[in-house]
């Protein structure tokens, strides 16, 4: 008996990226193709990276480079790999106009026309690279603000989450998707490495309303505040109803994390601590980004009071805590976070 073809008849070949995104062009009156085109780049990098990523192992590219990036960590030669396909993509697809990187401490401003800044963590969670966790590249896309004759400028980059016009994320992992969103409905991708094209595998994802797993590095808990660690044993309860006790998953990989909460539903939580009052994450590339997608799938993301998408963005690599699941899951995550306010008197 014959093995099924890897290579089914075209009637029976998948929606491909580039064709959805086209499809949503359509559905744009007045589209320029400039913003596809855009997508169709950071898709083309996506693929370049996972390429990369794959060899990794055996192409000597994993270890450190003995730098040292913004946020004062080792950069792994992967981290500079990722960002440097990124950036020469963008620049040459000639649709950017200013480009954020974790990896760079200023603001790249391709030469040109272009009429979209993007944001961008090239290669998250790299401290996993060298033992095979999934890794992944988040990224966000903003209309130019600033007069496309002239010279763009940071203000094009530092703009709230809600004005962004796409956002999404690959994961390298046991297998490579990309997931983006352009605000009302999410979709998933899945990499055929055979043929190099990502075909619709996750269409319009929606996260349950409420979940049973927590995400969140308990290491930390002697730095949270109390209303954190209240949360947390609240999850631990015996409680049918509220599906209590929630299982813990906590990879440290925020792609993979987010990624399964997002499809399963639960809670992550990245929260401010008396180490980093500000939250570890960063706004502009990750937490921005995975609030625009979660509210897009249906999911709440918030800072613990504020929403993440409302936040004004003053400085490039600014960070944030950041808390996105289910919407009942986050809604509880909130109601301790009040209960921790002066006067509030609430119990929980
Ligand atoms: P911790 C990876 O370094 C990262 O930036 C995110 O991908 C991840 O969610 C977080 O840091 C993990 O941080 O302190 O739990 O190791």
């Amino acid at each position: 008996m014959q093995p099924p073809s890897l290579h089914p008849p075209a009637s029976k070949v998948g929606i491909t990226l580039d064709q959805h995104i086209a499809n949503q062009m359509e559905l744009s009156p007045g589209a320029t193709g400039h913003f596809t085109s855009l997508l169709y780049q950071i898709a083309l990098a996506a693929k370049l990276v996972d390429a990369r990523v794959r060899q990794a192992g055996l192409a000597d590219i994993l270890g450190y480079t003995g730098e040292v990036n913004v946020q004062g960590e080792q950069v792994q030669k992967l981290d500079e790999v990722a960002n440097e396909t990124f950036i020469t993509v963008l620049k040459r697809g000639g649709r950017c106009c200013a480009i954020a990187s974790e990896e760079l401490e200023d603001a790249v401003f391709p030469e040109g026309t272009g009429r979209y800044a993007v944001t961008m963590d090239p290669l998250d969670g790299s401290s996993n690279i060298d033992c095979n966790v999934s890794i992944g590249t988040i990224f966000g896309v903003y209309r130019r603000k600033s007069d496309h004759h002239g010279p763009a400028d940071v203000g094009d980059l530092l703009q709230p989450g809600r004005d962004l016009r796409a956002a999404g994320y690959v994961i390298y992992g046991s297998s490579t998707m990309l997931v983006y969103s352009t605000g009302k409905s999410v979709h998933g991708f899945t990499l055929d490495p055979t043929i190099g094209e990502f075909f619709l595998s996750h269409d319009n994802i929606r996260i349950p309303q409420r979940g049973s797993t927590f995400s969140c590095n308990e290491g930390n808990s002697i730095r949270w505040d109390e209303s954190t660690r209240r949360w947390v044993a609240y999850l631990k309860e015996q409680h049918k109803e509220t599906k209590r006790p929630y299982t813990a998953r906590y990879v440290g990989s925020l792609v993979a994390d987010a990624h399964r909460t997002l499809l399963k539903g639960g809670i992550f939580a990245y929260p401010a601590d008396n180490k980093s009052p500000q939250g570890k994450l960063r706004l502009l590339y990750e937490a921005n980004p995975f609030a625009f997608i979660f509210e897009a799938a249906g999911g709440k993301a918030c800072d613990g009071k504020r929403r993440i998408l409302d936040i004004d963005a003053k400085e490039l690599h600014q960070r944030t805590p950041l808390v996105i699941g289910s919407p009942d899951d986050v809604a509880d995550f909130e109601r301790f976070a009040r209960s921790s306010e002066p006067g509030s008197g609430s119990s929980t």
